[in-house]
């Protein structure tokens, strides 16, 4: 079974099932996409974030029907002692007016339990879905996230979530690296700048899918129902 997508058509070997398929929902937390939050407070227009809302929560709904598959959300975040944020982190952070541990209107930023922290109730995990805590921007460094992976067997990750070019991209790359067999879904991400969102998109798509794919929910939900 493929998806239509571009520059070519996923998987490129035709082997998607269930059972060796993850969607992955990257850091949709109010940090990200809510009024207050961390890009919020750096003065970034959080509607290019919360455009994702609508058809993550759609292919999310039609993901948890198909028996088998696999569904992993991310949060970008830090202990509260901070002993887990490297310090360039926190100084360029605060650089930009939302230093990260500071307290906001939801919270101390990216700090692990607080409001602005956590995943917005639109698409909050339902019991038994993954959820991957992460200190960094990709999704692998300094987690189990690869080793979940590899146990179940997940050889195609399909990515969804925010910011495109920054913790989507990193996650992404780095799949792409280990071997996993990645599609992103264009209308599913989004981030602080249209100019970085196109960019980031077209970076994929060179060489022949030089990090794996592109794809949009109505063309994953298609093949999800199909998988039901
Ligand atoms: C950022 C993310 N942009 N989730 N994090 O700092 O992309």
């Amino acid at each position: 079974m493929y998806i239509d997508s571009r520059p070519y058509k996923y998987p490129y070997n035709g082997d998607l099932r269930p059972e060796n398929t993850a969607l992955m929902v990257i850091d949709m937390q109010a940090d990200f996409c809510g009024k207050g939050g961390y890009i919020d407070k750096m003065g970034y227009d959080i509607s290019l974030t919360r455009k994702a809302i609508e058809p993550i929560k759609r292919v999310l709904a039609e993901a948890r029907r198909v028996k088998g598959l696999t569904v992993i959300h991310t949060r970008e975040g830090h202990r509260k002692d901070l002993s887990d944020l490297p310090e360039n982190k926190r100084v360029r952070s605060a650089a930009t007016g939302a230093e990260i541990g500071s307290m906001g209107p939801m919270g101390r930023i990216l700090v692990r339990g607080e409001k602005g922290w956590d995943i917005i109730p639109e698409l909050y995990p339902e019991d038994g879905e993954i959820i991957i805590d992460k200190p960094g921007k990709g999704s692998f460094y300094a987690t189990d996230l690869d080793l979940i992976l590899r146990n179940k067997g997940i050889q195609n990750i399909i990515l969804t979530g925010i910011t495109t070019d920054v913790c989507v991209h990193s996650t992404m790359r780095d799949a792409n690296d280990r071997g996993y067999e990645c599609l992103i879904l264009e209308d599913c991400t989004g981030t602080t700048d249209y100019g970085n969102y196109l960019a980031a998109i077209k970076q994929i798509t060179m060489c022949g899918g030089i990090f794996g794919a592109v794809s949009d929910s109505e063309k994953v939900i298609e093949i999800l129902k199909k998988l039901q």
